[in-house]
């Protein structure tokens, strides 16, 4: 949680999309800038290099306002894939409420895709988050390739985890948004647990959820001024 002010009404959450290098993670997040209304989403931030890879993160804020009036900023950032920039996925995973693992289905992608995860579950060790703890939502992305690994090899290697598992094509945006869904709603159960939302705020899961990818459907929720 990157702040909780009672006093001031703001609560900001932060969700961190993870992977290997080139698995998708910014098509994702301008895929989700994209397809969800912009009523309930800000500008969507991508800081690249000349040659499309991400050195720092990409940002795409959304922003709710719960019957309590508590407002309710979600901050969805990437980290680089690339290895040599571990210093800052790590800093970018700090303070992290949910992840969305982004994994490339490309066969030959899949020691890429494991070291990325155990690189990941280090990562959150190291700053303070228990791998099994937090909410954490796993994508197959670019589905539209050849050469993939068949879905069903990929659903028995994860059943074990429980994670919920989706399959996507960001570049021809399909699962994408299905993916942002699934990694609120189980971010939702996560805070509610701690912070009462339901409760304290009146702010069900799936008010939290179509708030945020549907706002113009959601009566009685608005666009907070964060
Ligand atoms: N065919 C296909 N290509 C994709 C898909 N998603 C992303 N790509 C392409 O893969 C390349 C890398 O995508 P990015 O979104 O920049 O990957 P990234 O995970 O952010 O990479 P890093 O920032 O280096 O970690 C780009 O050329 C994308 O167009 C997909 O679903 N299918
Ligand atoms: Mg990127």
């Amino acid at each position: 949680m990157i702040e909780y002010d009672t006093e001031a009404g703001v609560m900001v959450i932060k969700l961190v999309y993870y992977g290997p290098a080139l698995s998708g993670k910014t098509t994702n997040l301008m895929c989700l800038h994209d397809l969800l209304p912009c009523g309930g989403r800000g500008n969507l931030m991508v800081l690249d290099t000349a040659r499309e890879r991400t050195i720092y993160f990409d940002l795409l804020p959304f922003f709710i306002t719960a019957p309590s009036g508590l407002r309710i900023k979600v901050k969805v950032f990437t980290v680089p894939g690339q290895v040599k920039h571990d210093a800052t996925r790590k800093a970018v995973l700090q303070r992290a409420d949910g992840v969305a693992f982004i994994a490339d289905s490309q066969v030959r992608e899949n020691l890429n895709n494991a070291t990325s995860f155990e690189n990941l579950e280090q990562n959150l060790a190291l700053v303070g988050l228990d791998p099994d703890k937090l909410p954490l939502v796993i994508q197959y992305n670019k589905r539209d390739l050849p050469g993939i690994t068949p879905e069903d090899e990929i659903r028995s290697l994860w059943r074990p985890s429980g994670v919920p598992l989706f399959f996507a094509s960001a570049l021809e945006g399909w699962g994408v948004v299905d993916t942002f869904e699934c990694l609120l709603r189980v971010t939702y159960a996560s805070l509610d647990g701690r912070y009462c939302l339901s409760e304290s705020h009146g702010l069900s899961a799936q008010a939290f959820t179509c708030g945020l990818t549907c706002p113009e459907v959601s009566p009685g929720l608005q666009e907070s001024s964060l």
